[in-house]
């Protein structure tokens, strides 16, 4: 296809969003349930070194990798960003972001402050950075336990954690407040609709304009 042809079929730009927040704020049932409604994006699927848990699944949670295996993707240049987290090493890999952008489509991605950095380094302003905040420190808590799956130390462990992360809340574009799960996921899709209708990622809008103002000018 001719290119111009091309660019003005796709219409825009894929966006790269990224959720982040402490254990419990909610994120996960936010993307699930943003996944399922929204057909025009699709979840990036991190490596990690970190052990499968039981019902996790092989290349639809995360690629489990070995340590040796994860250094031979961080040499080979694999990784779009990658970061420690706990006790393993976790990254996003390029080859998927790079398609995504191109065909038009939006990647969401869950992964925590410090790989935010980096693909904000790295992908300037095809990002838009979402942090969920708890509605309060006990409510955290409350819904931490409520899982019911975690161990008092591993509860304590995860509250503890959850101030490292909230003190970058300022690095991101927008702060939600995890008040309850049907308003949140509403207020990231209207984040979503904007950030599709940004002039940068509107293709083909130099070529329609001039279109417009026709021969006549
Ligand atoms: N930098 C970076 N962080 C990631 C990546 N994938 C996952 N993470 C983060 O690693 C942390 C731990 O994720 P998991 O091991 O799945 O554990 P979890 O029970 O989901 O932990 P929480 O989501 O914090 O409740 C989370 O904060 C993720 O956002 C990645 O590719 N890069
Ligand atoms: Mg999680």
């Amino acid at each position: 296809m001719d290119p111009r042809t091309e660019e003005r079929s796709r219409k825009r730009r894929g966006l790269l969003i990224v959720l982040s927040s402490p254990s419990g704020a909610g994120k996960s049932t936010i993307s699930r349930m943003l996944l399922q409604a929204d057909t025009e994006v699709t979840m990036s699927i991190s490596a990690t070194t970190r052990p499968k848990r039981p019902g996790e699944v092989d290349d639809v949670d995360y690629h489990f990798v070995s340590d040796t295996e994860f250094d031979r993707l961080i040499g080979e240049g694999e990784f779009v960003e990658w970061a420690p987290v706990f006790n393993h090493r976790y990254g996003t890999p390029k080859a998927p972001v790079k398609a995504a952008l191109k065909d038009g489509r939006d990647i969401l991605f869950d992964i925590d402050w410090q790989g935010t950095q980096q693909l904000h380094s790295a992908m300037g302003e095809d990002l838009v950075r979402i942090f969920i905040l708890p509605p309060s420190m006990a409510e955290l808590e409350r819904r931490l336990r409520s899982r019911g799956t975690d161990s008092e130390e591993v509860i304590l462990d995860r509250m503890r954690r959850a101030n490292g992360e909230i003190s970058h809340w300022a690095e991101y574009d927008y702060v939600l407040i995890n008040r309850d799960t049907e308003s949140c996921l509403a207020e990231v899709q209207k984040i979503v609709a904007a950030e599709r209708l940004k002039r940068q990622r509107q293709l083909g809008l130099v070529s329609f304009v001039r279109d417009l103002a026709g021969p006549q000018h």
